[in-house]
């Protein structure tokens, strides 16, 4: 289902409308250009020799698996689980912003012991390089599930300052259910969200308004494949190959509305929020064991000792916005309108 808007005053040639998978592409001759808002619209202008793609429109669906209009992964793993193959393991990170909602997808496994999939997101100016404590123990963090008490002094890389957190959690203590948390970071007592038992009675499932800010949630277990347990280099072919995990449909607006590229952390930690795994998105080097709370393994019943700049690489990843459509189509008519005139 599309909608065509037509580009005015411009000549005739050839429009080449497909998608990514491949499932849908014609060639068609046209009197004028048209631009058709399905997932992906590539334009050949014959005469010009301007090759166009325009990946807008496309909305993926709440559900846990993987959508193709996610297009390549933003970040794979890059080191095997020591949290349990199959149990918590973090293969690969997909995001794409559509409508001003941001998708994204990690695809793995959260075991359903409440381990925590943890997401950090630098999304504006300002925020924590090195997380605080709570505004009831002298630091600025909202006083939720007692996170910003148990990661206090952890540091992340050089650049990322975290704005905002969601801490998601599956388990069966109490009954079936799957838990997801919502931060303002240094937004002060009581700048939370929290939502439990969101998939109503089971630990998966999808709910397109877990929280009350309108952020979803979808997960799927299932994966059987992937990276394997332990500490070596992790096959990246295999975390490629998986396509179902958690999913997040989160507005823009409930993450300070970027306009611009920003960045995720994600990382797998203990169901009391202080013995981190070593299953990070960016991930951590090759031969990297559990960090728990000091670096090295060690339970210290809290994450003050954790610095990722310790660690080669970026523990995070960056995800674009795109140009809204309407910005994309002008400067297609000036950039044509310069061209003509040249
Ligand atoms: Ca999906
Ligand atoms: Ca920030
Ligand atoms: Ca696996
Ligand atoms: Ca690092």
């Amino acid at each position: 289902m599309y909608k065509a808007l037509v580009l005015p005053g411009v000549v005739a040639g050839q429009m080449e409308v497909g998608n990514v998978s491949g499932r849908e592409t014609k060639m068609r001759r046209f009197n004028k250009f048209s631009v058709h808002t399905n997932r992906s619209v590539v334009l050949l202008l014959a005469g010009f020799g301007l090759y166009i793609s325009v990946n807008a429109w496309a909305v993926p669906v709440l559900d846990g698996t993987r959508d193709v209009s996610y297009g390549s992964a933003v970040a794979v793993q890059t080191v095997q689980t020591q949290f349990g193959d199959n149990n918590s393991e973090l293969d690969a990170a997909y995001a794409t912003v559509e409508g001003g909602m941001l998708y994204l997808m990690l695809t793995g496994n959260l075991e359903n012991n409440f381990n925590r999939l943890n997401i950090f997101i630098d999304s504006h100016a300002g925020g924590q390089n090195v997380i605080q404590n709570n505004a009831n123990n002298g630091g600025t963090n909202p006083e939720n599930d007692n996170w910003a008490g148990k990661h206090a002094g952890m540091t992340f890389d050089s650049g990322f300052e975290a704005d905002y957190m969601l801490s998601l959690r599956n388990g069966s203590f109490g009954g079936n259910r799957f838990d997801i948390d919502y931060a303002v970071v240094g937004g002060g007592l009581g700048n939370f969200l929290a939502a439990t038992d969101v998939f109503g009675g089971t630990t998966t499932g999808s709910n397109a308004s877990a929280l009350a800010n309108g952020i979803g949630v979808a997960f799927n277990n299932s994966n059987a494949a992937g990276i394997l347990g332990g500490t070596g280099a992790a096959n990246q072919a295999a975390a490629l190959a998986v396509a179902t995990g958690i999913e997040l449909a989160i507005p823009l607006s409930a993450i300070g509305n970027p306009n611009t590229v920003f960045k995720i952390s994600a990382m797998v930690n203990g169901s009391n929020h202080d013995y981190l795994s070593n299953q990070f998105l960016g991930g951590l080097p090759a031969g990297t064991g559990n960090l728990g709370g000091d670096g090295a393994g060690g339970f210290t019943g809290s994450l003050s000792g954790i610095d990722l700049n310790q660690f080669a690489g970026s523990q995070y990843f960056r995800v674009a916005v795109p140009e809204p459509a309407a910005m994309v189509i002008l400067a297609l008519g000036g950039l044509l309108l310069r061209r003509r005139r040249g």
